[in-house]
């Protein structure tokens, strides 16, 4: 940024620079039609004084904008052009959101797809995120039926995201927390409601939840929906269930056409959410389609996600 506004500075100074020799270029073009004004007392008397002291004057001016100039940064008087787009990213990248806590080592750290970095105007920020999919920390993590954590597993950051909750308070990681936060907010702005049904579930509620409805609804059908313990998202804290009022608070498919579950599925992308289990990717995933179910991964992974339209599996081509 500095670099930008010394450049603007530089190319003020030397329109400062140009701008006495554009005048005197202008007054001998003016030197004809002044010859019919009449002349002054010194010009009558002596007509070498009046260009003498002009050559002077403008002598004295050329003077003081070299000192001005020679006094400036050297960067500011660099003519060499600005850094180029990737550059411009890295330097924005350490403000990004969630960049300064991932701290992957330089390999690990990817610009956007190239699909993405064209879609961006030159100089405009495009985000970066680490790939490393095993990183417990990170947020390109995949935790799925054959990638299953510990039950000792816990993330260290979990805090309660400052929203309306659909049944208790829960928590969710606290970058995953904060972004939801914003979403909420920005919905909220455009008159969408959606209510916080489910986050953070350690692996014994996720054990509780996975036993009892096999009893309720059958194996067969808990497969298809719930996680077996220590294979859910939710126990990584970056898993969030959405409800709405429309659908009386349940997780169903209705979700997907209420205005909450229209907006979340144009919108969550920007917020760094993604749709973790779409229709049609049932085979990819493990899980049938949850129009409900939202994985926080980062706005530059959700962005090359699409919202969902590619699955975590297919991006990072895992076999299912
Ligand atoms: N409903 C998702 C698959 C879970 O239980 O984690
Ligand atoms: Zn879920």
């Amino acid at each position: 940024v500095d670099k930008i506004r010394n450049t603007t500075i530089a190319k003020r100074t030397s329109r400062a620079v140009l701008s006495p020799g554009k005048a005197a270029s202008a007054a001998s073009r003016s030197r004809p039609r002044a010859q019919s004004r009449p002349r002054s007392t010194v010009e009558r008397k002596n007509p070498r004084l009046v260009y003498v002291l002009a050559f002077a004057v403008a002598g004295l001016f050329l003077a003081n904008v070299f000192i001005f100039v020679s006094g400036m940064p050297k960067e500011a008087l660099s003519s060499k052009p600005e850094a180029g787009p990737n550059s411009a990213s890295r330097t924005l990248l350490a403000a990004a959101p969630g960049f300064a806590s991932l701290g992957p080592s330089e390999q690990d750290v990817v610009l956007a797809s190239p699909a993405a970095q064209a879609q961006t105007s030159p100089g405009i920020q495009t985000a970066v995120y680490s790939t490393d999919i095993d990183d417990l920390s990170g947020y390109s993590l995949i935790v799925n039926k054959s990638r299953t954590l510990s039950p000792e597993y816990e993330p260290e950051d979990l805090d309660y995201p400052d929203v309306p909750f659909a049944k208790g308070k829960m928590k969710a990681r606290q970058e995953a927390a904060r972004a939801f936060e914003r979403m909420q907010r920005a919905a909220a702005s455009q008159g969408v409601k959606f209510y916080f049904y489910s986050g953070y579930r350690d692996y014994a509620y996720q054990k509780q939840i996975w036993e009892n409805s096999i009893k309720v609804n059958g194996r067969e059908w808990a497969q298809k929906y719930i996680a077996p313990p220590g294979a859910s998202e939710h126990q990584t804290g970056l898993a969030i269930d959405v409800s709405c009022e429309e659908t009386k608070q349940q997780l169903e498919e209705s979700f997907a056409d209420t205005p909450s579950g229209r907006w979340l599925s144009a919108h969550c992308a920007e917020f760094g959410f993604t749709l973790r289990y779409p229709k049609g990717k049932e085979a990819l995933t493990g899980y049938n389609y949850e129009p409900w179910h939202f994985r926080y991964v980062g706005e530059g992974l959700a962005r090359d996600l699409g919202s969902g339209a590619k699955t975590m599996e297919e991006f990072f081509s895992l076999a299912p």
